[in-house]
């Protein structure tokens, strides 16, 4: 079964183009000092969560950047700029697994459209983390942004992922 599904996965990620990285099963890590940021775009991504922290509604499309926290580690925020003005942006963090069923111990949702979002990331457990950049609840709005890690460093870590 594990390999059927494998097959399928690969499927799938022909048939899109698999150009992108920034899902569930290929998200994008996360890590690095201070203002070495990455920018992207959820008009060009797809829904890949349709409900977030188990209660939320997320109609909107999802980047998804995967986060591994070990100590010791000196960040103190993940900051989302926002450069489209509609657009109300929304940070979410899940715990260990990728999927709408996960609890999410952070989320940054404070801004309204064209505002930023400072996501906290200091005091966290050890483990595996998802960061879902998206809207604000319900919403079906897209933008482009940046997100840096801010404060300091978060650990550099080779990590595998179960997709199953
Ligand atoms: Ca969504």
């Amino acid at each position: 079964m594990k390999i059927s599904l494998s097959i399928l996965a690969g499927a799938l990620m022909l048939a899109s183009g698999g150009a992108f990285a920034q899902t569930c099963a290929n998200p994008i890590p996360m890590n690095g000092t201070g203002t070495a940021g990455v920018t992207g775009d959820t008009c060009a991504g797809a829904n890949e969560l349709g409900t977030l922290c188990i209660f939320g509604q997320s109609p909107s499309n999802d980047i998804i950047y995967s986060v591994t926290i070990a100590a010791p580690y000196t960040a103190t925020s993940i900051d989302l700029t926002n450069n489209t003005p509609a657009w109300n942006a929304a940070l979410v963090l899940m715990q260990a697994a990728c999927n709408g069923n996960s609890t999410c111990p952070r989320n940054a949702d404070a801004g309204g459209p064209g505002a930023g979002e400072s996501l906290n990331v200091a005091g966290l457990p050890d483990g595996s983390y998802f960061l879902a950049v998206t809207s604000t609840t319900s919403d079906t709005g897209c933008g482009s942004f940046g997100v840096a890690v801010v404060g300091g460093n978060l650990p550099v870590t080779l990590q595998s992922f179960d997709v199953s």
